[in-house]
């Protein structure tokens, strides 16, 4: 899954692709570079961000997403608002990215039971805005784990078919560097749950504390994308859905690694 962000303040890439014309191209790239799905977001989720509002986030997204769709993009809708999820769909996405899991607007999963595509649910502990104050587990595996099947449990009955849920740990979301890495760690815990799983790690926080410059200071995220892919890498080994990630070629190129491994190893 290849990452388009139509928004001003994203972490990884924010202002890049605010015009239309500037994130379609960027789409084209990333379908070219062999991206499956397209996820188109219009509202940053970046620690501490500040949410547009509904109507600016459809403007954001909208001609995006028609146009991706023409091209023969298979679209994903990255968003927590149920009207940009009809619009989306409405435009062409075949699948809809809520970094809420239901939990930001309740006729969010209603909606998606209606809609009939299938549905993201990703953990979740509240908005950008305050969300690391809520990065305080016990065990957090064990937690995110728990915390998932509720949010399923209330997918499904709303309405939404199990066959299509597709659930996501929400690194960096509510969560610290040493969560995150623990979540890595034990990612087979949530075979449990038995429903295919996204990891969304690229270019986050925690690798950029990994690789500190000679100062100690953090790799910035555009330099980040060679971790992302290692990661990527040693996911692919394992039966993952997919991987939301921004630079498409040299993830590609991980999984191409890690499958012909595969094929040596059995
Ligand atoms: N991360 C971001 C945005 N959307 N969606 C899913 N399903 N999983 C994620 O981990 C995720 C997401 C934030 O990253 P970005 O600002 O680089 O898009």
């Amino acid at each position: 899954m290849g990452v388009v962000n139509v928004t001003p303040d994203s972490f990884s890439d924010g202002g890049e692709w605010l015009e239309p014309a500037d994130a379609i191209r960027h789409g084209l790239d990333l379908m070219a570079e062999g991206a499956d799905l397209i996820d188109v977001g219009g509202e940053s989720t970046r620690p501490g961000a500040v949410r547009p509002d509904q109507d600016e986030e459809l403007r954001r997204v909208l001609p995006v997403i028609t146009e991706l769709t023409r091209a023969g993009a298979v679209i994903s809708v990255d968003t927590m608002r149920p009207r940009v999820a009809v619009a989306a769909v409405a435009a062409g996405a075949a699948l809809i990215n809520d970094v809420s899991g239901g939990l930001a607007d309740p006729a969010m999963l209603p909606t998606v039971a209606e809609l009939g595509v299938p549905y993201v649910c990703m953990h979740w502990r509240g908005h950008a805005e305050d969300m690391q104050s809520r990065a305080v587990y016990r065990d957090v595996v064990t937690e995110v784990i728990d915390d998932l099947a509720q949010q399923v449990e209330r997918a499904v009955q709303q309405g939404i078919d199990p066959s299509s849920i597709i659930i996501d740990p929400g690194f960096g979301f509510a969560k610290t560097g040493d969560h995150n890495w623990q979540l890595l760690q034990r990612l087979d815990e949530f075979d449990a749950l038995g429903l295919p799983m996204l990891v969304g790690v690229s270019r986050k926080r925690f690798l950029g504390s990994l690789l500190p410059d000679a100062d100690g200071a953090p790799r910035p995220p555009l330099q980040r994308d060679d971790a992302s892919a290692a990661l990527t890498a040693i996911l692919a080994r394992r039966p993952v859905w997919g991987v939301r990630v921004h630079a498409v070629r040299q993830n590609r190129d991980a999984v191409a690694v890690a499958d012909r491994l595969g094929d040596i190893g059995g």
